[in-house]
């Protein structure tokens, strides 16, 4: 009774929540991890994450690859400039803030790979893509119409090797209260590109949020913010390669 007490109240906070559950990958369908189950016995190419919540802490280690992080078990290998579409929760319930996807280079087997350090790169990003802040167009308003999913194309020059990719979202509908989704992915990159993101593209995740910039910790319903059309993405600028 206890048991099905907490997944009564686990399911009904998941409604409000949740993050990506399935991509497609230069065509194939890749199954992510299901939360709220066990992580024996799912085959899957994304890190473990336990629950549809956000993290709301920016210094939070779940900001890499969400909680916990028990490494995937499946790899999807996907040729540089393939397109990756992931499949969000559907519908989303969230269209106003970012939506930005990251990669970085497990310099090896992802399996041993934390994700710390300033080892993350955009490959692509969109925020307020018209209107205001409080009633505008944002990406993830622009993913939850494309039917709650968000295409990414791996930049064509990349170094082939092994990454994650980490998709995600800022939600900033609660004032002064902003919620990430992020979860991770692993992937083989091929091809003969050379292509290796300089210094001034990485930054580290937890790091690059933080709640002392206005950008993150922001209300966009203030009279200060009435009217407002322009916002900007915190972090280095997207890789194209
Ligand atoms: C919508 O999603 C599809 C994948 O299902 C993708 O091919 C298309 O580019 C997306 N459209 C936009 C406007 O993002
Ligand atoms: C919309 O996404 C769902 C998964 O959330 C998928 O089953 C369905 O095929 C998609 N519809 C279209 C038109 O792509
Ligand atoms: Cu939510």
């Amino acid at each position: 009774m206890k048991n099905l007490l907490t997944l009564v109240a686990s399911a009904s906070t998941a409604l409000a929540h949740g993050g990506v559950l399935t991509y497609n990958i230069g065509g194939k369908i890749y199954n992510g991890f299901v939360p709220y189950n066990t992580p024996t016995g799912q085959n899957t190419i994304q890190r473990e994450w336990d629950s549809y919540n956000p993290i709301q802490d920016p210094t939070s280690s779940g900001m890499t690859c969400n909680l916990n992080g028990a490494v995937a078990n499946e790899i999807a290998t996907v040729a540089a400039g393939s397109k990756i579409v992931s499949y969000w929760t559907n519908p989303w319930p969230h269209t106003i803030g970012p939506m930005v996807t990251w990669m970085a280079n497990c310099n090896g087997d992802c399996a041993s790979f934390t994700g710390t350090g300033k080892v993350w790169f955009k490959i692509d990003q969109a925020g307020l893509i018209s209107g205001t802040l409080a009633t505008g167009l944002w990406g993830s308003g622009e993913m939850v119409n494309n039917n709650s999913t968000w295409t990414s194309t791996i930049p064509a020059n990349l170094k082939a090797g092994n990454y994650l990719l980490r998709t995600e979202t800022m939600a900033i509908h609660t004032s002064n209260a902003p919620q990430w989704y992020p979860e991770c992915a692993t992937l083989t990159v091929t091809g003969s590109g050379t292509g290796v993101p300089a210094s001034s593209y990485l930054a580290a995740i937890p790091g690059v949020y933080s709640m002392s910039d206005p950008e993150v910790n922001i209300d966009i319903y203030s009279n200060a913010n009435a009217g407002v059309t322009t916002y900007t993405i915190p972090g280095p600028p997207v890789y194209t390669g």
